[in-house]
């Protein structure tokens, strides 16, 4: 019998494979020893108070079961499940919290190293925020901003600010069925609250808060970090960069920064391209200073500063285990605590820098955001010391492929007719002409549950074939560009005829890389501007655009999948569903939020039948529209898209700068 790949990339494979031969333990060895609780993966185990936990499985369970209070399963199983949303937006929001505070600190001067790169984004977000910007000195609107932004996480009664871009419609349903977030962190509370023993018992109304809870994450925390983020380091625009397990150089000292936040990231930029450092690296021996990313915090620093990607969540290890790492730091999320063991067996040095993050066995140094770039340079002098520690040992792998990363909202706006005409009225042409059949968001975590990356890979190729237009984010656009996915030749080679005339026309890869997971705001915001170009759905729902997390695994994905849900957008997630034993909280998840807000969350781990519900509900969309129905290679009549030689005739005056 074949034997199955634990992952779907050549060159991880490769490294698992090496591992598996010298005893190395990994994801994927613990995956196949420890398998799922049967229980707990449905839903159907409630441990939230001390009478239990109990079990609610047996016969016809949905009917019978009931826990020791008298929870029946669709309320274990709704309660789990918002548990699950709160959990993700509580991680997700304060990492916007923490960009909120970094903005204010840097506006008061406490940030030294930092600065406001993008001041066009900065008024643009005061605009949204009616702050006055014109004539004021630019840290007074950053403080401005920043202190009204970071009211969003305690505000008790109101809406958040940001609720009000989102198109009309969309709003309405959501004040009709009253899940307009007021904060995060009151909506997360709630959720607990709502959540323990005795509370809400209604599985609908135990939902509705969890959407709202989503919702303050999607248009609260998330959004917020996006926008500050590209405040202080740059709205991203298209770039060059790399990824796959084959960035690291074998003459070079190479650290990994892994997590989701950009601060340490985007100072250790500045600091490994520091003259002095290089001198320092060169005087022990190496050639340089190879800087790598991994998981999100790699997105952020790949799309503003080229810088390469290792991968995603199931390459963390892999890339330690290549023995070239000289070392590892993390600050936040999606980080295994089998770092800290897995780096003693080779040279690595593993750090941990957030006083939310401590892993036993990690060398712990504080970051702290006035002394910047003291702590960088303090963490690349202990990289560089130690590359003379480099072994012979490790599975060395080559591959390594190129790709474009960094298309923010306004860069994909701007694309689409340059600084003074940009839209997105070409896109919005495009698809009612059925060159481009619709939209998805390729988004999430691989996993090593199935052959990870193969799902996104899969997905990705199937979709552009049918003259889907993908927009991805986190550990889904690591997947497809570790394997070549992110360039425009991908188009020639696998797209179908419309899309790849359009990607032709413009100039961009079929995939178009968003940023992290927190980025997945811009295809909210994207959306509600197609929405406002008219000619499709007035609102997010209706659009002929669907979202799918195929190898999800993060509680935080599925805060994500709520907030698209609320918002308009059915969702696909892979694997097994957490909320199959209710048949109830299954039908609320799909019908019931599918009639109110024309969004669904439903779980299906065959990526065929993903395809295909991805198609249908496409479909559906385009015939709700009543667009021309898409057929390959058969295009109604649609505005010319504007090709570079256009834009530059626009643009003559010089490089339009896209931050407005
Ligand atoms: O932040 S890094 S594993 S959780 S997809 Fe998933 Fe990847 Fe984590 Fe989202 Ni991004």
């Amino acid at each position: 019998m074949e034997k199955k790949a634990h992952h779907a990339n050549p060159a991880s494979e490769k490294i698992v494979e090496w591992g598996e031969a010298n005893q190395i333990e990994t994801c994927f060895d613990r995956a196949q020893k420890m398998k799922p609780c049967p229980i707990g993966e449905t839903g159907a185990c409630c441990k939230i108070c001390h009478m239990g936990p109990c079990r609610l499985v047996g016969k016809d369970a949905e009917a019978t079961a009931k826990g020791v209070c008298g929870a029946s399963v669709a309320t274990v199983a709704a309660r789990n499940f918002a548990r699950m949303i709160a959990a993700g937006t509580a991680c997700h929001g304060d990492h916007g919290r923490d960009m909120a505070f970094t903005l204010l600190a840097v506006a008061e001067g406490h940030a030294k190293d930092f600065k406001i790169t993008d001041v066009r984004k900065l008024y643009r977000i005061a605009g949204i925020l009616d702050i006055e910007f014109e004539g004021r000195p630019v840290n007074d609107v950053a403080r401005d901003v920043a202190t009204k932004l970071i009211e969003d996480f305690g505000r008790q009664r109101g809406e958040m600010n940001f609720i009000k871009r989102a198109p009309q419609k969309t709003q309405e349903r959501w004040r009709k069925w009253d899940i307009v977030p007021r904060g995060l962190d009151r909506e997360v509370a709630e959720t607990l609250d709502r959540t323990t023993m005795g509370m809400d018992a209604d599985p609908d109304s135990i939902l509705m808060h969890g959407l709202r809870t989503a919702i303050s994450n999607g248009w609260g925390g998330s959004m917020i970090s996006t926008e500050v983020t590209d405040v202080l380091f740059g709205t991203p625009q298209p770039v060059k960069a790399e990824a796959s397990l084959g960035i690291f150089k074998e003459d070079e000292v190479n650290i990994v920064i892994h997590g989701h936040e950009p601060m340490l990231a985007e100072i250790l930029v500045e600091v490994v391209n520091d003259p002095e450092m290089i001198a320092y690296a060169k005087s022990k021996g190496a050639k340089g200073i190879n800087l790598g990313g991994m998981c999100c915090t790699a997105n952020e620093v790949m799309m503003r500063h080229g810088i390469p990607s290792a991968g995603g969540l199931t390459n963390q290890e892999l890339s330690i285990m290549t023995g070239l790492v000289e070392l590892m730091v993390v600050d936040v999320q999606c980080i295994m605590p089998a770092l800290a063991g897995l780096a003693k067996k080779f040279h690595t040095k593993f750090i941990t820098t957030s006083k939310k993050v401590k892993i036993p066995g990690a060398q712990h140094i504080q970051f702290e955001e006035d002394r910047a770039k003291e702590i960088a340079k303090e963490i690349t002098k202990l990289a560089i010391d130690n590359y003379s520690n480099r072994k012979k040992g490790g599975s060395h792998v080559t591959d390594k492929y190129p790709l474009i990363a960094g298309f923010s909202h306004e860069y994909i706006e701007y694309m689409q007719g340059g600084r003074y005409r940009g839209s997105f009225r070409p896109l919005n042409d495009a698809i009612m002409a059925g060159r481009v059949r619709g939209v998805v968001g390729l988004v999430g975590c691989d996993n090593p549950r199935v052959p990870a990356t193969g799902l996104h890979k899969y997905l990705a190729v199937e979709l552009i074939k049918n003259d889907v237009l993908i927009v991805s984010s986190g550990c889904s656009s690591v997947a497809c560009g570790s394997v070549g996915y992110l360039t425009p030749e991908m188009a020639m080679e696998y797209a179908g005829p419309g899309l790849r005339e359009v990607c032709e026309a413009i100039g961009i890869p079929p995939i178009l890389h968003l940023g992290s997971c927190v980025d997945n705001t811009r295809i909210l915001t994207i959306a509600a501007a197609m929405a406002a170009e008219g000619g499709l759905s007035d609102e997010i729902g209706g659009m002929p655009a669907v979202g799918i997390a195929p190898e999800w695994m993060s509680e935080k994905a599925t805060a994500i999948a709520c907030y698209f849900a609320a918002s308009g957008v059915p969702v696909i997630m892979g694997g097994e569903s957490p909320v199959s034993a209710s048949k109830e909280v299954t039908r609320i998840m799909t019908e019931v939020w599918f009639e109110r807000f024309r969004g669904a969350v439903h779980f299906e781990p065959d990526p065929e039948k993903i395809l295909a519900m991805t198609l249908d509900y496409i479909d559906k969309a385009r015939a709700a529209l009543k667009l021309k129905k898409y057929e390959p290679g058969k295009f109604g009549t649609e505005k010319v898209l504007m090709d570079m030689a256009a834009r530059r005739e626009i643009e003559k005056a010089g490089r339009p700068h896209i931050g407005l």
